[in-house]
């Protein structure tokens, strides 16, 4: 099939899984093209025949106040669809790319192609940005004229359902690792680089917006630190760094919190790493979990969103409430504590991430694309 991938080319969850589900299908024999404003941070090259990459571009014109992006992508996808026969495009996060998916479908039927359309939902796209009043009709109106609509996780869908009027039925297939591509990886660890011995080594990794909750990061890595020497790992940029960097000066602890930016070795980083914090207000799925679990890292979470349908209470890590600090400091300390425990956690984790092996996720986005073309040659 010649499949065209809309998505957020930036170091964001909905890019990662649109990328690594472009270069899977690839590897499945399809044709992949990518229409975004860069190239996606994980394709990093482009020497794969089957993978292409079509650059959209905004000319900037004075007279705008907001450069008209979800045309320029429109326009770019009649284009592409056309010169390269797509059979479908699928389009990960709903604003604007379901928004601009429409257009191009309409103004492609005018010249006698019929293209159809499936959105994957990805988290904020409707819990945060798209239940917006400004942008709810909008973001109703595309999910509702996507041919097949997909959520990340079941706490997704049900948000998704209460907060728009949908018609149309929403799948939910999960967000995935590539176990194979991460064993094949794996170089021995090398924890003397970034901490001492006997440190314990605690890792973040987001895009440090407000809903991560990053300053509960470093509190509860401050009560951890209290009782036990660590280290804590923050991976990351985004709005809230430079809060975070404030906070860790004014705490006095400069030395034992690294911010290493925005990574592509989070293999390397996870690989060391005791556990994974994530006490997220809102959180989808929460890829960076998923990761970190299949390194074997256990993880100590919010209940937020879908990351319960990810990190197993009692079993994989340890869930709290959004915003009780003592209660994540205390179920890490339960871990750490007790290396058998800890240990027993690590294997559970790594357990766990297998059920959401890239394998099982692309043959049930390839069921879902094949019953929209279906649909279209009907
Ligand atoms: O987490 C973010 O802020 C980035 C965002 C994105 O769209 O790139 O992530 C969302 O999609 C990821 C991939 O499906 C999910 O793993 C994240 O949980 C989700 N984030 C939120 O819901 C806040």
């Amino acid at each position: 099939m010649n499949i065209a991938i809309v998505c957020y080319p930036t170091f964001g969850g909905s890019g990662v899984v649109a990328t690594e589900l472009g270069l899977a299908l690839g590897k499945r024999g399809h044709n992949i093209h990518f229409i975004t404003y860069n190239l996606p941070v994980r394709l990093e090259t482009l020497n794969d025949s089957k993978i292409h990459f079509h650059e959209v571009n905004v000319p900037d014109y004075p007279l705008f106040k907001y450069q008209p992006y979800e045309l320029a992508l429109s326009s770019r996808l009649v284009d592409v669809i056309k010169s390269n026969k797509i059979d479908l495009l699928h389009v990960h996060y709903a604003i604007p790319h379901a928004y601009a998916a429409y257009m191009a479908k309409k103004m492609l039927f005018d010249i006698g192609i019929e293209i159809p359309i499936v959105t994957t939902l990805h988290g904020t796209d409707i819990t945060l940005v798209g239940s917006h009043p400004f942008y709810r009709p909008a973001v109703t109106f595309s999910i509702n004229h996507s041919d097949r609509v997909t959520a990340v996780s079941k706490s997704l869908k049900d948000d998704t359902l209460n907060l728009f009027d949908i018609k149309k039925k929403i799948d939910v297939i999960p967000n995935f690792i590539d176990l194979e591509a991460i064993n094949s990886k794996e170089k021995p660890c090398k924890r003397t680089l970034l901490a001492e011995k006997e440190e314990k080594i605690l890792t973040h990794i987001s895009n440090f917006r407000p809903l991560k909750r990053v300053i509960d990061v470093i509190n509860i890595f401050k009560g951890i630190n209290s009782k036990i020497n660590s280290k804590l790992m923050m991976v990351g940029e985004g709005p809230e760094k430079r809060k975070a960097l404030r906070y860790v000066s004014d705490n006095k602890l400069k030395d034992k919190v690294l911010f290493l930016g925005n990574s592509n070795e989070i293999d390397k980083i996870l690989c060391y790493s005791d556990l994974f914090l994530l006490p997220s207000e809102k959180e989808s799925f929460g890829l960076s979990a998923l990761e970190a679990m299949s390194h074997g890292v256990p993880i100590i979470s919010s209940n937020a969103g879908g990351i319960p349908e990810v990190n197993l209470d009692g079993k994989t890590g340890f869930i709290s409430n959004v915003g009780d600090i003592d209660s994540m400091i205390n179920n890490a300390m339960s871990l750490l504590s007790n290396p058998q425990k800890h240990k027993l956690f690590k294997k559970q984790a790594q357990l766990q991430a297998k059920k959401f092996d890239l394998e099982s996720v692309v043959n049930s986005y390839e069921r879902i694309y094949n019953d929209a073309v279906a649909t279209i040659n009907y």
